[in-house]
């Protein structure tokens, strides 16, 4: 079995059932953690596993459910509050693989969320539900019903002395609470701003408590290493990365989706093969591989295969594994407008770089598209690239946002400068 996170997906039905779920092995995993293994044992598992954060950084997920501290046998509160966080609010531009696995197996992410949660001792777990995932809603709470009935979420978890209540949280709908602590912020009820770095959520997350958030795709790998063992999942991955991965396709290619494929795929492969290449009288100019909030690469870095290093060692990120192709018939500055215009709209205003820096960023890419643009405002675009870099701001969203900014005055300078020069646009130009 080498596609386990979507070995339940099929064409001729809308979704997996419980009892589809349990044909296919369907919470043995979690059998096997609360039966066999400790608490520290589990984390210790996923951790050998080599299994990283799939919602774009990619930090080890055992290694974060071991910060989590957790009780000594002297200790007076043998029972002391954790939470886990599922973090569902996707809403980064080109990415819609967490909503393939809400959808079409939600007893999947049950599973996960209930080893996690037994592997650092939380009794409550929420999931936070991007607000237009209505029928990823819809699915979960039917899940969850079912769940609870036979005794895979609620008291006594599969009668031992584990036991666990997860609550459905529906989010209000900003891209800001896809970022950890402006998540854990609006799940208290408060303005979702993000919370300065350290503490780390492990420590003090949710009201304060120690606190995990993992992504959606991440806590769906959890069953199947419980289930299937830590060599068997290793050996999924065809790099330095472990286990399988959801890659996506959009823009200008022919067959536009998602594929569950081995991490250290080579992007040529999930271009070519799964989406079928470019669509007729197209080229590829270029792609940003994880999301809107990474870096451009080019044709020549086709060859990378897709896994955290290697990605960065070309010059960007994996990020979510969803891939935005620019084609030659596209213009990249009023592509990068685009995005800048999303994330000018859904900065949280909280730290100054972030909140005045984007929306002059899109005042001078309006400037240089509709005539008005100088020479030195390509210096002044690179200068807010600097300024709204890492460390400058409480957050990653205007890191990212500079992201394809910055890599677009690298590798498409021309672009910009042609419409300072000649008032020209790729389209008129041909
Ligand atoms: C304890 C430390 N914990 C880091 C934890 C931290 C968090 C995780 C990653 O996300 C990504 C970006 C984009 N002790 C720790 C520690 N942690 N150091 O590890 O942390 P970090 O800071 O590396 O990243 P982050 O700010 O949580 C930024 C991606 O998010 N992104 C958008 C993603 C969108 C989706 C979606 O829509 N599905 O996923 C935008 O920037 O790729 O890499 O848990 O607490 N010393």
């Amino acid at each position: 079995m080498d596609r386990p996170l979507t070995q339940n997906i099929k064409a001729d039905r809308p979704f997996a059932t419980l009892s589809d779920y349990l044909k296919t092995g369907g919470y043995q995993g979690l059998a096997h953690a609360i039966n066999n293994l400790q608490p520290k044992e589990v984390q210790q598992w996923v951790r050998d596993a080599g299994l990283r954060g799939r919602g774009g950084a990619g930090f080890n997920t055992g290694l974060k459910w071991s910060l989590v501290p957790m009780p000594e046998p002297n200790d007076a509160d043998r029972n002391p509050t954790h939470y886990l966080v599922v973090n569902g609010d996707e809403m980064e531009p080109g990415t819609f693989k967490d909503r393939l696995l809400l959808e079409k197996d939600p007893h999947q992410l049950l599973e996960g969320i209930a080893i996690a949660a037994y592997a650092i001792q939380a009794q409550t777990a929420y999931i936070f539900l991007r607000g237009e995932y209505h029928l990823a809603a819809e699915r979960l709470t039917h899940a969850l019903e079912e769940a609870r009935t036979q005794g895979y979420v609620g008291e006594h978890l599969l009668h031992s002395d584990f036991s666990l209540q997860i609550h459905l949280h529906t989010s209000a709908g900003r891209y800001i609470c896809g970022e950890e602590s402006a998540l854990l912020n609006a799940l208290e009820g408060k303005r979702a701003t993000p919370r300065p770095k350290p503490p780390f959520a492990v420590v003090s997350g949710l009201w304060g408590k120690p606190t995990v958030v993992n992504n959606v795709e991440t806590l769906c790998n959890v069953p199947h290493i419980l289930h299937y063992g830590v060599e068997w999942y290793r050996s999924l991955g065809r790099g330095e990365d472990k286990g399988t991965k959801l890659f996506g396709a959009s823009g200008r290619v022919k067959r536009p989706g998602l594929w569950e494929l081995p991490m250290g795929t080579p992007i040529r492969e999930i271009l070519e093969d799964h989406a079928g290449g470019m669509q007729d009288g197209y080229k590829m100019r270029g792609f940003l591989p994880g999301g809107a909030s990474t870096d451009f690469l080019l044709p020549e870095h086709l060859d990378v295969p897709m896994e955290y290093d290697a990605v960065a060692k070309a010059g960007s990120r994996m990020g979510t594994g969803t891939i935005i192709v620019l084609d030659d018939q596209t213009c990249p500055v009023q592509m990068v407008l685009n995005l800048e215009q999303f994330f000018a709209q859904e900065s949280c205003g909280w730290c100054t770089p972030c909140r005045d820096g984007l929306p002059w960023t899109v005042t001078l890419l309006k400037d240089i598209i509709e005539g008005r643009g100088r020479l030195e405002d390509l210096d002044t675009l690179a200068g807010l690239t600097r300024m709204l870099g890492p460390g400058n701001t409480f957050c990653a969203l205007a890191p990212g946002a500079m992201e394809p900014l910055q890599s677009a005055l690298k590798y498409f300078r021309a672009d910009f400068e042609r419409y300072i020069c000649c008032g020209n646009t790729i389209l008129e130009s041909g």
